[in-house]
């Protein structure tokens, strides 16, 4: 039923983080009516809603950045290497005031549902406040890991403390002074977590699951000449980083590690291990793709632990068996040296599971442990999980849940669009290098794509751009072949989808490189868009 009442834009654009603000100020620049609907109160995305103790970015500031404004890069000075999350939202603040970007962003609001108009050829956005827009353009910019995993467990209801997600953390600082404090999780964030904590708290209980490969960020301050420096060389750097296999510039080691004597690999790993932050991840070329090379980086990892960790029963619980690097690398600083502490206790839930959430604390299969304060530092329903939180509806009334068989059959081109989807765009989506890649490098390229692409349409007078499932097809399978040669398909991580109970195992991140797939996609803009059917309506209500 048309209902001409409903406002209309150009486009629609979910999420006021990295993504969703450089998507506005490219379609405004380029003239396209433009509004962003984010959730939060404020601007930054992942770094507006992870406000936990020690929470920071893993990737080097200088280039965890925009990189499309020389005059923004040479305005902001970053103050260390690893930013925290406060100095990073204070970045994407100064960003969305320098380019007057607020005006087109409503704050407060969720998208519930977005359904294909067939009639009108829009999408029909419908928004939590109960009122709908329609919009040509239908673009997400959600994030990866924004849908967060709160394990169903039983009991949690009863918990007469206060319990938290790291990912939804309270604006206000939470005080843990002469709290009892108890953490689900190791992952990045509850590495991050963890030393703050026990330094903060009385007693902090660590229930882990799995233990984790984690590296010494050695996080230092910058001094005023090499903030300088970096800013002199801009232009080099950002093309380094845009021509890059991972959007960052540091090469990986061209050898193997298997070409190296032991005493020489343990030099290359030591040296990384002393550099810190991913130079350890790029220490050989092979480390996730050769079981041995692999074997060798978990060992030396493994020995580190035992040398930092006091006690040996400790030491032991802490090292991982999996393969190395299979679940993200993480960063820390003084993580597995928090453990000697007096007031940190380490409890291995694989050993003795949680039973419930009592109303004091946490019983496991052997013990309670009262608490106060319960962290889940468990993750998130990565990749799909931030799409199928919202009712998307393409051609036909089919939902991209169903048509993704509930992430069991994902199908997309390029990782940004998928077949009976018109004029939806996923920045960062399935199947596109997203995660594996530096995350603003990876979104600038996604959204300067996308805003070419609308701009070609409209110069040729094209209404609707809809896939080809040939195109989508062998796109995924291509990123399915190019998964399977590594070894990141064999581990339980968000990776695969192991982290969710019952959710569908695949691999979703193109690993064919980012400067590959960046080449790949302005070939197929220079083929007028070879692979989608671009289709003029006649007329237009
Ligand atoms: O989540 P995770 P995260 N019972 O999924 C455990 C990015 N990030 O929020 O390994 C008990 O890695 C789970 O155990 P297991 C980064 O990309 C970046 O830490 O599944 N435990 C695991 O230990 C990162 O990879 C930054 O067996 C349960 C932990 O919870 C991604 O976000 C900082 C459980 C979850 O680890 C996610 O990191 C933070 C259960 N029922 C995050 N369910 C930086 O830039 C889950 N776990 C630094």
């Amino acid at each position: 039923m048309k209902n001409h009442s409903i406002k209309e834009v150009d486009a629609v654009v979910l999420g006021a983080g990295f993504a969703g603000l450089y998507m506005l100020y490219q379609l405004r620049s380029k003239g396209f009516s433009t509004v962003v609907y984010e959730a939060g109160d404020g601007v930054g995305g992942v770094w507006y809603w992870n406000r936990y103790p020690g929470a920071r970015c893993d990737v080097e500031s200088i280039y965890y950045n925009y990189t499309f404004s020389k005059e923004l890069y040479e305005e902001w000075n970053w103050t260390s290497r690893f930013p925290e999350q406060e100095e990073i939202l204070n970045y994407l603040n100064y960003v969305a005031d320098r380019f007057e970007l607020r005006k087109d962003i409503q704050f407060n609001i969720r998208v519930n549902a977005a359904h294909f108009d067939e009639e009108r050829s829009k999408w029909l956005i419908y928004l939590n406040n109960g009122s709908q827009v329609y919009a040509k353009y239908f673009i997400t910019g959600i994030g990866c890991l924004s849908a967060a995993n709160i394990p169903n467990m039983k009991g949690l209801n009863q918990f007469k403390g206060k319990w938290y997600h790291t990912g939804h953390w309270p604006h206000k600082k939470v005080d843990f002074t002469g709290k009892r404090v108890g953490i689900i999780g190791t992952g990045s964030s509850g590495i991050q977590a963890i030393p703050v904590l026990a330094k903060e708290a009385k007693h902090l209980t660590v229930f882990q699951r799995t233990p984790q490969y984690t590296i010494p960020a050695r996080n230092h301050f910058y001094d005023e000449e090499f903030i300088r420096s970096t800013k002199e060389n801009f232009e080099t750097l950002k093309q380094a980083m845009r021509n890059s296999v991972a959007g960052s510039p540091h090469q990986q080691n061209d050898r193997s590690a298997m070409e190296d004597s032991e005493s020489k690999q343990q030099q290359v790993f030591e040296d990384a291990w002393a550099e810190g932050g991913f130079a350890f991840a790029m220490s050989y070329n092979d480390l996730l793709t050769n079981e041995q090379s692999n074997e060798k980086a978990a060992d030396f990892i493994r020995s580190k632990i035992r040398e930092i960790v006091k006690d040996p029963k400790v030491a032991e619980r802490l090292s991982p068996k999996y393969m190395y690097g299979t679940k993200r690398q993480v960063l820390d600083t003084d993580y597995f040296e928090t453990y000697n502490r007096d007031n940190v206790l380490l409890v291995d839930v694989k050993e003795s599971p949680i039973d419930e959430i009592t109303e004091t604390g946490v019983k496991t299969a052997d013990d309670q442990y009262e608490l106060d304060i319960l962290i889940f530092a468990t993750g998130y329903d990565g990749m799909t999980g931030p799409l199928f939180k919202i009712d998307i509806k393409g051609r036909g009334g089919i939902a991209l849940k169903d048509k993704w068989e509930n992430g069991a059959s994902v199908r997309t081109y390029l990782g940004l669009t998928t077949a009976g989807f018109p004029n939806l765009f996923m920045i960062t989506g399935p199947e596109s290098p997203s995660v594996l890649v530096n995350m603003p490098i990876a979104i600038e390229q996604h959204v300067e794509w996308i805003a070419n692409c609308i701009e070609y349409l409209r110069e040729h007078d094209i209404d609707l751009m809809d896939t080809n499932v040939q195109a989508e097809e062998e796109w995924s399978k291509h990123c399915r072949e190019v998964a399977n040669t590594t070894l990141y398909v064999k581990g339980d991580s968000w990776y695969t989808g192991a982290n969710i109970a019952g959710k569908h195992r695949s691999f979703l991140i193109y690993l064919g490189g980012f400067d590959y797939y960046t080449k790949r996609c302005i070939e197929i803009a220079q083929n007028n868009f070879e692979g989608f059917t671009l289709q003029k309506l006649k007329t237009m209500s």
